[in-house]
């Protein structure tokens, strides 16, 4: 039998949380076969929500779930952590300003980061889902010294899913058929989608639609714009398809990419494609034997590299301000 593996997640009582939790506790994340058990932490104004959501992990009688508690201190939460989903923030409210909502997050993120460095485990790997997710991930990796920078990373894995759904959509294959899709840059509106690598059913996918009208005029806006469509329909932002990124994110991370595809995360920069270095920007990465790589050598076009410099040069100015701030 395995030891279970610790995985803490915060904003446990959120409706991410909701939609997370129960997939983790059923062997969606890390694998069939292996035990977890839950940390859930919270602000104390959601430790009786959350109280009320390890109630129903209890009922659901999961075979892999191998404990719950439940914390709002930080170092406690994230002590022995094998895996952290950091997915409660200070969401951006009406009238406020960039660089409050900057600093609100600095306060959520730079002392998780320094529990993280000093209470979870040497193998700790951390995804960031609470927006601005990029820059969260670079204050909590500021914070965490101690840990290799690598191990902190930021989704856009949703935004990956959103992509290929749309592509299939329009070329009427099937999702299963789509490949080496790329998600480059910040989470958020200035994201580019690029499918100029991407493959069809082993064809060229751009070739597919063969239309840089709808590229442009379309697709990339699609995505992009995808989190505030959800919005307007159902009344409340994305969270199903969140936390089915958030568990996509964290399983290929541990299990590895398929031979011959890749996927979208967001990770430290070191250099590659002109990102500057320390960045925690998206890229087209394989993993293995949980760790990731960039996929090097991909041509990029003028169409792309405009778009991509745009999302990089937003990221730049997020790590500018909460440099300012003092949060990193
Ligand atoms: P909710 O407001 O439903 O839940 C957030 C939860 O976090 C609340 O229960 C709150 O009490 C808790 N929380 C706040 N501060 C905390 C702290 N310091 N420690 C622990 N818990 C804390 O939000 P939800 O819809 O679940 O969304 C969570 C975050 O995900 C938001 O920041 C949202 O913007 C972000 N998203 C990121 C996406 C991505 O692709 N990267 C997509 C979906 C989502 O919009």
């Amino acid at each position: 039998t395995r030891t279970p593996v610790n995985v803490t997640v915060t904003g446990a009582a959120g409706q991410i949380g909701y939609a997370l939790l129960f997939r983790i506790a059923s062997g969606h994340l890390l694998g069939a076969d292996v035990p977890v058990k839950l940390r859930l932490l919270e602000i104390p104004q959601g430790m009786k929500a959350a109280e009320g959501t390890a109630m129903e992990l209890d009922d659901c009688a999961f075979p892999l779930l191998k404990g719950i508690d439940i914390f709002d201190d930080p170092n406690q939460g994230f002590d022995g952590a094998n895996v952290a989903l950091l997915v409660g923030a200070r969401p951006r409210t009406k009238g406020m300003e960039r660089g409050d909502l900057l600093s609100a997050n600095g306060g959520i993120f730079k002392p998780q980061g320094a529990a993280i460095n000093a209470h979870a485990a040497d193998d700790i790997k951390v995804l960031v889902v609470g927006n601005p997710a990029n820059t969260n991930a670079l204050i909590a990796q500021a914070a965490a010294p101690d840990v290799p920078a690598e191990r902190f990373t930021a989704m856009t894995r949703l935004d990956h899913n959103r992509a290929i759904s749309q592509l299939a959509k329009k070329t009427g294959a099937d999702v299963t058929d789509i490949k080496r899709l790329t998600i480059w840059g910040n989470h958020s509106a200035t994201q580019y989608p690029d499918i100029f690598h991407a493959e069809i059913a082993g064809k060229n996918a751009a070739e597919v639609v063969g239309d840089e009208q709808w590229l442009a005029d379309t697709f990339i806006p699609t995505v992009a714009k995808r989190g505030a469509a959800i919005i307007e329909a159902r009344g409340a932002s994305s969270a199903a398809s969140a936390a089915n990124a958030a568990i996509d994110h964290v399983h290929t991370w541990v299990n590895g990419t398929a031979a011959g595809d890749w996927t979208s995360m967001g990770i430290p920069s070191d250099g590659s494609y002109g990102v500057p270095e320390g960045l925690i920007s998206s890229f087209p990465v394989t993993c293995k034997d949980g760790k990731y790589e960039i996929v090097q050598g991909l041509d990029i076009n003028e169409f792309s590299r405009k778009r991509i410099d745009a999302s990089v040069a937003e990221l730049v100015e997020e790590r500018d301000a909460v440099r300012e701030l003092g949060l990193i």
